[in-house]
């Protein structure tokens, strides 16, 4: 039997790239020179797509009629239209759970970075200035805060054991509560008005688009810090800058950025803010186990018409093609 035929419109991760070799024929995109006369030519042979990060859209899939599976590296996966995939009967899948604690523990990282200046400091002392006099004391401490999450899903509640460890109170927004012990805010706005730190899980997309905006940052208040390890398109950064430059909030960490790898010049000059690039789930046991679960994905679908892991968008149809 020939082997299903994967298209990889751009470069992934060792992990990807050997485990689907090793089972299906893979179409290396990015490296040819005339990539459209390759769609064109193939079309009809892809019947999965491995991604990590280029845009998939409703055109893009009208060009691959035989496509029944999309299997994207990272759990965010804003960049791919899941509705309009399973409109076309293309099931997408994500790579949830595996990466949970390595972002909750850059979340407190990035947090204890921020709060205490760490960064800052250890700049000063390179820059050969502790001679001169020690550092400045902070103005915030982690201890006694209360912090909001913005989107309390798998992340988030790994985010918030974390942080109880360290005694901060924990409370959050969702659309919905949960069944958890923490205060629960049915709106973003009173969140922010209640916590001293606000950090946002919630997933990126037009239906989150500039949720944080100058009005919920202005409740945050100038004790408060902003954390963001989900998608940049969350915060309306021009908002967050003037936020920033004007103490409207103490401070903020940010490892994601609205237009990536570019980061809004005005942040980049604040000495508030600590900008990370996009390291979230950097680390190689973690990247290798995403890279796994899109391997075992396009697998078990081939080799049972299961995904492991689908995206909520593909949830009907996944019940559908089961029966
Ligand atoms: C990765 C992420 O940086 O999983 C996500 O949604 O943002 C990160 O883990 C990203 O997937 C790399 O392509």
């Amino acid at each position: 039997m020939s082997r299903p035929t994967v298209l990889m419109p751009g470069p992934m991760n060792e992990t990807v790239l050997t485990g689907t070799a090793e089972h299906f024929d893979v179409i290396r995109l990015w490296e040819a020179d005339d990539p459209d006369a390759v769609l064109a030519e193939r079309a009809k042979d892809i019947t999965a797509i491995a991604t990590g990060g280029t845009a998939i859209d409703g055109a893009f899939l009208d060009r691959l009629p035989a496509l029944r599976i999309v299997a994207s590296f990272g759990v965010g996966y804003d960049k791919i239209d899941a509705v309009a995939a399973a409109e076309r009967g293309v099931i997408v899948t994500n790579t949830p759970g595996v990466l949970d604690d390595e972002v909750a523990d850059t979340a407190l990282g990035l947090l204890l970075m921020t709060a205490r200046e760490l960064s800052r400091a250890e700049r000063y002392l390179r820059a050969g200035s502790w001679p001169d006099g020690a550092y400045p004391l902070t103005k915030a401490t982690l201890n006694g805060r209360t912090m909001g999450i913005l989107g309390l899903g798998r992340i988030g509640e790994a985010i918030a054991h974390r942080a109880q460890a360290f005694g901060i109170d924990i409370a959050y927004h969702n659309r919905h509560p949960k069944n958890v012990a923490y205060t629960y805010y049915p709106t973003l706005l009173e969140l922010a008005t209640a916590v001293d730190i606000l950090m946002i899980v919630i997933p990126g997309g037009e239906e989150t688009r500039h949720l944080v905006n100058a009005e919920v940052l202005k409740a945050l208040g100038p004790d408060g810090i902003l954390i963001n390890i989900a998608r940049g398109t969350v915060v309306d950064e021009a908002a967050l800058a003037e936020a920033l430059a004007t103490n409207t909030i103490l401070s903020a960490g940010l490892d994601v950025f609205e237009h990536e790898p570019q980061v809004h010049p005005a942040l980049l000059d604040l000495p508030n803010a600590v900008l990370l690039p996009h390291v979230g789930s950097a680390t190689i046991p973690t990247r290798n186990a995403m890279g796994q679960l899109v391997v075992d994905n396009l697998r078990s679908w081939f080799d049972n018409g299961v995904p492991l892991t689908p995206v909520q968008e593909s949830a009907d149809l996944v019940r559908k093609l089961n029966g």
